[in-house]
């Protein structure tokens, strides 16, 4: 069984700034808990973040789910990011031709490679979509991770797409710096798992989202980072929720460490 590296070791072993920057964020702030900002409103969403900031090294967006987007919503929340310490993740999900990814990732309303730290991409249109993404100029060193599996009940990414997409990420170690998964898929210490569909409880809503818990995603299978939304943002107090999945996070890798 290969051990497992704390977070400071973790950052000591990625070549990627992006990654030895998450993992120096979590070693600092106790936490492996990313945010799923997911309101549509600015005002609320940066008063969402600045309260729940202490707690989380990541905000993930969907900027194109904002009611009300601007750039001044950027410079807020860019600012939020050096304020509290934490990186920007835009859930875009790239899943075009390479051509077409670097106009959506570079152009368009939203210009995602000046502000985000992190983006992701479908890998179901081949490689290209990796070529093309890492052919756009970043302000912040943009690190992509790719969709290896879904949280969502049916989803089609498993099997051969999955252990494809893994090939992939180690073929583009200069631009790819892990995965969405809801296991652990790579030994690499420089490839970093992240997992949706957290809660508390198991459970599931309407819509096909499967959730696990901190322990199970952590401990059990060996991811790196939760991603939690609704658990959070729809709590009575969101700050003390994302307090509570901060705990229940970092708790879940200490029993992984000491296992
Ligand atoms: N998300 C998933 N599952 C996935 C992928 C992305 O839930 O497989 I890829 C996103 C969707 C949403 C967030 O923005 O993660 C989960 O939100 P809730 O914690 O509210 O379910």
């Amino acid at each position: 069984k290969p051990k497992v590296l704390g977070y400071r070791e973790r950052a000591k072993l990625c070549s990627n700034p992006i990654t030895q920057r998450l993992f120096e964020i979590m070693e600092k702030k106790r936490t492996n808990l990313a945010l799923s900002a997911d309101l549509t409103d600015s005002k609320q969403l940066l008063q969402l973040i600045d309260k729940t900031g202490p707690y989380i090294c990541i905000v993930k967006t969907h900027i194109d789910i904002l009611e009300d987007f601007s750039e001044d919503f950027i410079e807020k929340l860019s600012q939020l990011a050096s304020k509290h310490e934490f990186l920007i993740f835009e859930d875009r999900k790239f899943a075009d031709i390479g051509n077409t990814v670097v106009h959506q990732f570079s152009g368009g309303v939203y210009h995602i490679s000046n502000w985000a730290h992190i983006i992701n991409a479908h890998t179901v249109p081949g490689a290209g979509v990796i070529q093309g993404l890492k052919m756009v100029k970043t302000q912040n060193g943009c690190g992509c991770l790719l969709i290896a599996e879904m949280s969502s009940a049916g989803n089609l990414a498993t099997g051969d797409y999955t252990q494809a997409t893994v090939k992939m990420a180690e073929e583009n170690k200069d631009f790819v710096i892990g995965f969405i998964s809801v296991s652990n898929l790579s030994p690499d210490p420089e490839l970093v798992h992240m997992t949706p569909g957290v809660q508390l409880e198991c459970g599931r809503d309407d819509l096909g989202q499967q959730y696990l818990t901190p322990s199970e995603v952590i401990t059990r299978r060996g991811s790196d980072v939760i991603i939690v939304g609704r658990g959070i943002y729809q709590a009575p107090d969101p700050a003390e929720a994302a307090r509570q999945f901060q705990v229940a996070g970092y708790d879940a890798f200490v029993a992984r460490l000491t296992e």
